[in-house]
């Protein structure tokens, strides 16, 4: 058929299918006559209920969203595959940690947890890092975050944490913030957040890409061998590209530069072939070992310092391919933790229990059938066959009579339908005699879970001193936001048992005196600091992954440019050219090139480092320019390092940028520097807590 692109009287355009462009049908595959028109009674209608063409894409319109997730709505994923280096027999009967080189394909959901579906990529938040392996016997999610520790111990305080964090019952605000009194009243009153707190209020909470963070299972789990031994286990991703945050004030600048800057960052990566990779990491542990710990493995609050196991990598995790359509996947795609397969087993962790309830029935209310196992993406790539039946969104069609069982209608054949296997299949870790423990049906706390801040301690004391000024800062800012004159005294008061000096400097930032000291449950430990928990202790200087901007103008130097570009690519980075207008910009050789970006539209915050390359004529029409101006102050702002060329300098100066090793000559090695953050410049510009 031949292609007409056709007006009517009314002005509307027919486009018609031919070789390259098929038949456009209804969802019953009946090929579409008109899809500009409604069924009229004549010309100027009423509409008729009779249309059903029309109907059907309305209706399907009106349900095109579903309801977004509770906690963890914001998010984005991507395909890849995970790679054993050794095999683990000894510790795990599970088939995906027998055979070292073996790959077994997974889809990766990174996500923040407070925001709605529409809400900014950059809060201050933890990140949802939840894995989907689609292993030869059947799906294990690891559902995790990107900090090692939850706020509460126990599953039922979880709705009550996220009623608080969320937007306020009576005013829908704030979007994806914590910093309001719903959050710090409910903190102020449940001390067992504390360790938390420290994290939230970390750089942790702010990263730079989804790609430079880690993930950590949290919960202690078990592996269990083929004789049924049963070794403890906490699971950790290690991001091949190290860690790296932003500043604040970067991260909230880059709430209005980009609300999609993770969304965008890990998306542009995959498609340049730059494939984000994580390594698997376990603390493996016997009961012996946990019972020694001067801490319970089963409270999620405490996490196992590096340095007391050492974390054994086992494998690594690569994202090679992004979804080929966000809803289907990203979207529909139901993690849970119940989801293990033999030789993968829970424990006792309460929140963790109340886990392996939760996600299944969020699913169902989500994606509104029981059947949400059969979308693609949940969908195990094994075989999975049960007596399970019906229900709405059935997509298979079982054959045969057999719908229970045991049944006898054909004990030979494929209708009789699948059995148990006791051998292959599942069966819970029994426990050892001595771990038995059966006793009254209480409601309480143990004992072993009742120190608090022993490890918020440990965590405020393994930060370098910056670090331990931006905590101290993101409690002063949180805190600020807070109307009720009740609470920042009562999160003081706790504060004092994590860290004396972190408190008084709260309480100093806050303008308040320092409140008595909370009463503890339990003695507070002096454990030793842990330098794994600091991010700043564990960057790694590479340009690898990273992106540098350089601002450019007419009259620009082509081959400096020119030169940088290469440097920085051969170093294995990336750059865009920033410039006043997007076309047209003629260089110092009289070439014409096209920048990436518009400057008013791509500040400095969107980049690792900056390179200033301008003529004279370039930088004086660029003093007259806030947005210049600004991109400078906020590169020098955000700790970055910063290239210029000589006639470049007097925007330097505008921009109140002072000279140190993150300020280079552009014709100097920038390479070094540029993969760095200038943690020592802050105190020059912020007066931090
Ligand atoms: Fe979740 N959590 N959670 N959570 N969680 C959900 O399941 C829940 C907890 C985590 O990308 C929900 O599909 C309870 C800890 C991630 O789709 C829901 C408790 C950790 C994701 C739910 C917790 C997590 C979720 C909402 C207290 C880190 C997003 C939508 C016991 C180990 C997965 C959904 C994705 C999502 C319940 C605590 C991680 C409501 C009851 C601790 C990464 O089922």
């Amino acid at each position: 058929m031949k292609s007409t692109n056709k007006k009517t009287p009314g002005g509307e355009t027919h486009q018609t299918s031919d070789e390259q462009h098929p038949y456009l049908t209804n969802n019953q595959g009946m090929h579409i006559s008109d899809n500009q028109n409604s069924l009229k009674s004549g010309q100027r209608g009423p509409v008729l209920l009779e249309d059903f063409v029309l109907r059907e894409k309305i209706f399907h319109f009106d349900h095109e969203r579903i309801p977004e997730r509770i906690v963890h709505a914001r998010g984005s994923a991507a395909h890849g595959y995970f790679e054993l280096y050794e095999s683990l027999a000894d510790i795990t009967k599970a088939d995906i940690f027998q055979r070292a080189g073996e790959k077994t394909p997974l889809f990766t959901r990174i996500s923040t947890v407070a925001g709605g579906a529409g809400s900014v990529d950059t809060p201050r938040d933890v990140r949802g890092f939840a894995v989907k392996l689609y292993t030869k016997e059947g799906n294990w999610d690891l559902v995790g975050n990107n900090m090692p520790v939850f706020f509460i111990q126990d599953a039922i305080k979880f709705p009550d944490l996220i009623h608080a964090v969320k937007m306020e019952a009576n005013t829908g605000y704030p979007q994806a913030a914590s910093a309001h009194d719903t959050f710090w009243d409910f903190i102020s009153l449940m001390p067992e957040t504390s360790h938390m707190i420290m994290w939230a209020m970390s750089d942790r909470a702010i990263p730079r890409s989804l790609r430079m963070m880690e993930g950590f299972g949290i919960h202690t789990f078990r592996l269990v061998n083929a004789k049924g031994k049963s070794t403890f286990v906490k699971f950790h991703w290690k991001p091949k590209l190290g860690l790296q945050s932003t500043v604040w004030d970067e991260a909230a600048k880059l709430q209005s530069a980009d609300n999609d800057y993770h969304r965008r960052d890990l998306h542009e990566a995959i498609e340049r072939g730059d494939f984000p990779e994580w390594e698997l990491g376990m603390q493996l542990f016997d009961q012996r070992k946990a019972d020694s710990l001067p801490y319970d493995v089963l409270d999620s609050t405490k996490l196992i310092p590096e340095e007391v196991i050492p974390i054994r990598i086992v494998g690594r995790m690569v994202l090679d391919r992004n979804p080929d359509n966000f809803f289907a996947e990203t979207e529909q795609v139901a993690f849970c933790p119940a989801n293990v397969v033999p030789g993968i087993d829970f424990t006792d962790d309460p929140l963790l229990q109340g886990r392996l309830f939760s996600y299944l029935d969020t699913q169902k209310s989500r994606l509104g059938t029981a059947n949400f196992h059969q979308i693609p993406i949940n969908a195990p790539k094994c075989p999975f066959m049960n007596f399970q039946r019906d229900g709405m969104m059935q997509t298979e069609v079982p054959k045969g009579r057999a719908n229970y069982e045991p049944n006898s209608l054909d004990m030979a054949g494929e209708e009789a339908g699948p059995r148990e296997c006791p051998v292959t299949g599942f069966s819970s870790f029994k426990g050892r005699a001595e771990e038995e423990e059966q006793g009254d049906r209480l409601r309480i706390r143990p004992a072993s879970f009742a120190d608090h801040y022993s490890q918020a301690r440990m965590f405020f004391i393994s930060q370098t001193e910056n670090e331990q000024a931006h905590i101290a800062s993101a409690l002063v800012f949180e805190l600020s936001k807070v109307t009720l004159a009740h609470i920042p005294p009562r999160v003081v008061a706790n504060l004092r048992n994590t860290s004396e000096d972190l408190a008084a400097r709260v309480a100093k930032g806050l303008g308040i005196p320092l409140p008595a000291k909370a009463p503890t449950a339990a003695p507070v430990q002096d454990f030793k600091p842990s330098p794994a928990l600091s991010i700043q202790k564990n960057m790694k200087t590479s340009l690898q992954g990273r992106c540098v901007g350089i601002l450019i103008a007419d009259g620009s130097d082509a081959s400096a440019i020119d030169k940088l570009k290469k440097d920085i690519a051969k170093a294995g980075g990336n750059c865009k050219l920033v410039a006043p207008k997007l076309n047209g910009i003629v260089l110092s050789d009289k070439s014409t090139i096209k920048a990436d970006g518009q400057l008013a539209g791509t500040p400095s915050q969107l980049f690792d480092a900056v390179a200033v390359i301008l003529s004279d004529n370039g930088t004086a029409m660029l003093l007259k320019e806030g947005a210049a101006v600004q991109w400078v102050m906020d590169a020098f702002g955000h700790l970055k390092a910063i290239a210029a060329t000589k006639e470049a300098m007097p925007l330097l100066d505008k921009a109140g940028v002072v000279k140190d090793a993150g300020v280079v000559d552009v014709s100097k090695p920038f390479i070094d520097a540029a993969a760095k953050r200038f943690f020592d410049r802050e105190v020059l510009i912020r007066n931090l807590a």
